[in-house]
């Protein structure tokens, strides 16, 4: 009926959507994996150029740890296994951890 409308208060409802938490792949340094070896590990595993290879073997070097990557914790998993075998195959102790960002 026209002028007899009663207008009925809508609810939005914002939809909440989780962001999945992220997780950092840590390279850990050590006396015996050679440089060359880390910095192909790092290029063949996870994607980078010779020179951000370079930069992160480097910094896991002087620092004793360097972060390579931060994302799901699925591939951040999986991704430190990939590059740990390598190594093990090779017979280099060259370890990889993953942590929870803060
Ligand atoms: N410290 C090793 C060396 O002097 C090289 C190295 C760098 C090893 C980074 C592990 O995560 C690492 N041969």
């Amino acid at each position: 009926m026209p002028g007899n409308t009663t207008l009925k208060p809508t609810t939005v409802t914002k939809p909440k959507v989780e962001r999945p938490k992220l997780y950092k792949v840590l390279l850990v340094n050590d006396d015996y994996t050679p440089r060359e070896f880390v910095t192909m590990v790092l290029k063949a595993v996870f994607r980078m150029s010779e020179e951000a290879g370079n930069r992160v073997m480097l910094t896991a070097h002087q620092m004793g740890l360097a972060v390579v990557v931060v994302c799901t914790r699925d591939i951040a998993e999986t991704k430190a296994k990939e590059a740990i075998d390598l190594a093990k195959e090779a017979g280099f102790p060259l370890m990889f951890t993953t942590e929870p960002e803060e």
